[in-house]
């Protein structure tokens, strides 16, 4: 496939939208230096940021019940790396991308890293998989696979798990993010204890076998697929597993695998104050794990993680180096126009935390006043900082619009067109 989303195309379309960014980037940064912040510097930030990309969420997603494949999917992870070109050429902050194994096991792991490197994207963190069970395989995952019974399971789950780390090394990769949907249907089903013994032993020797410079990131998850008990269910057993695992192992928050109403930006508190944060799956949800597009539900949520990490960047905590990677599932909307507006509610949240006056929010928490702290958080969220993302992506050589010009570009038309559907429906998340 050759279809490029020109240059002159983008340039035109930015050419269309400049005068109302400049004279909103202006407004706004007389607004800011009014409150004693430099928009030019707020904007250096921006454009620094980045997040990388699931090569899960360039197809549609589906759920248990379906999957409803849209026009011009990717068929492999060439044509998924070919999308993720697409979203930073747009946006230009996604250079990342995290790979999903089996899902997108390369023939030849040179070409893949050399073809996502000639589109100026990097293969981020590998994810493992042994939540399925694949064609040819020996022993089954049912009833768990790092945690199974029975030990030639757990053996199996761990193998391919070295595996991912030996293909990462071909591809540049330096983390690796271990998520097991391992636990119980009912209550009896797991001795609880015994469980999380055997994931330790089994992850162990993942840990063990880390290559140089490499992190390990643990993801909790409430649950789903087991719905009476999870064996990594929550922060609190992921940090005590990365403690006892070693300095190179860290606690993931994926923001979808937590119970209704928790506090999810005091966890990142805690574990940036530990020193155990990897860094995050970001998406939304309403209710269980939907990964929705990030800030769709609760944008004030995004806002506070962000506020957390932005202190702890500002505040220079030892050690704080979060990754940070997008977790979605694209069921109803275009996948890249889904993750290019994710990425810039990420930036939303980034920048405006940095809108938060510090010091007079220290004041007010040590006086008790609550409701000034509380106005203090909420004047930077109530700002609107699109001028500054607009203007980061076009200085950055990205679109004004990223939505705009990837539809009047004609792209996903023309990928329908040279990605002929395969007849694969079907449910589940890819
Ligand atoms: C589990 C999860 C995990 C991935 C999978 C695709 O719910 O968040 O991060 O392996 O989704
Ligand atoms: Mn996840």
């Amino acid at each position: 496939m050759s279809f490029e989303l020109d240059s002159e195309h983008l340039a035109t379309e930015n050419q269309k939208r400049m005068k109302w960014v400049e004279e909103d980037y202006d407004h706004l940064g007389r607004q800011l230096a009014r409150r004693g912040v430099d928009i030019e510097k707020l904007t250096e930030r921006a454009a620094a940021f980045r997040v990388s990309v699931p090569s899960w969420g360039l197809g549609t997603g589906g759920t248990r019940f379906a999957r409803f494949p849209g026009p011009g999917e990717p068929r492999n992870v060439f044509e998924k790396i070919e999308d993720c070109e697409v979203v930073l050429k747009l946006v230009r902050s996604t250079p990342g991308i995290s790979l999903h194994i089996p899902w997108d096991q390369p023939e030849s792991p040179a070409e893949l890293k050399s073809f996502a490197q000639a589109r100026g994207l990097f293969i981020d963190s590998m994810n493992s998989n042994t939540f399925q069970d694949q064609p040819d395989q020996p022993l089954s995952y049912k009833f768990g696979s790092l945690t199974h019974t029975d030990p030639a399971v757990r053996r199996q789950a761990v193998e391919h798990n070295l595996e991912c780390l030996e293909l990462g090394v071909e591809l540049g990769a330096r983390s690796h993010t271990v998520w097991i949907g391992d636990g119980g249907n009912f209550p009896g089903q797991l001795h609880l204890r015994k469980a999380l013994d055997r994931y330790l032993d089994s992850v162990r020797e993942i840990y063990r076998a880390l290559p140089d410079g490499w992190r390990l990131f643990i993801e909790h998850k409430l649950y789903e697929p087991a719905f009476y008990s999870t064996v990594i269910a929550d922060w609190g057993t992921s940090y005590y597993c990365v403690r006892e695992l070693g300095e190179r192992a860290f606690s993931l928050v994926d923001l979808g695998h937590h119970a209704p109403n928790v506090n999810i930006e005091m966890i990142v508190a805690r574990l940036v104050q530990f020193g155990k944060l990897a860094g995050f799956h970001f998406n939304d949800s309403k209710y269980g794990d939907d990964d929705l597009d990030a800030g769709s539900i609760k944008p004030f949520q995004l806002f506070l993680i962000f506020n957390e990490l932005v202190d702890a960047e500002l505040a220079s905590v030892p050690g704080f180096d979060p990754a940070y990677m997008l977790d979605q599932s694209h069921n109803v909307t275009d996948p890249i126009e889904s993750l290019m507006t994710s990425a810039a509610e990420l930036l939303r949240a980034y920048v405006q935390a940095h809108l938060v006056d510090r010091e007079a929010l220290a004041q007010h928490q040590d006086g008790n006043d609550a409701l000034l702290a509380l106005q203090a958080l909420k004047r930077a969220f109530n700002t609107d900082v699109e001028p500054i993302l607009a203007m980061a992506r076009c200085r950055a050589g990205g679109a004004i619009d990223p939505v705009g010009v990837y539809r009047s570009s004609g792209y996903r038309r023309r990928m329908a067109e040279a990605r002929p559907a395969t007849a694969r429906l079907g449910a589940g998340i890819v």
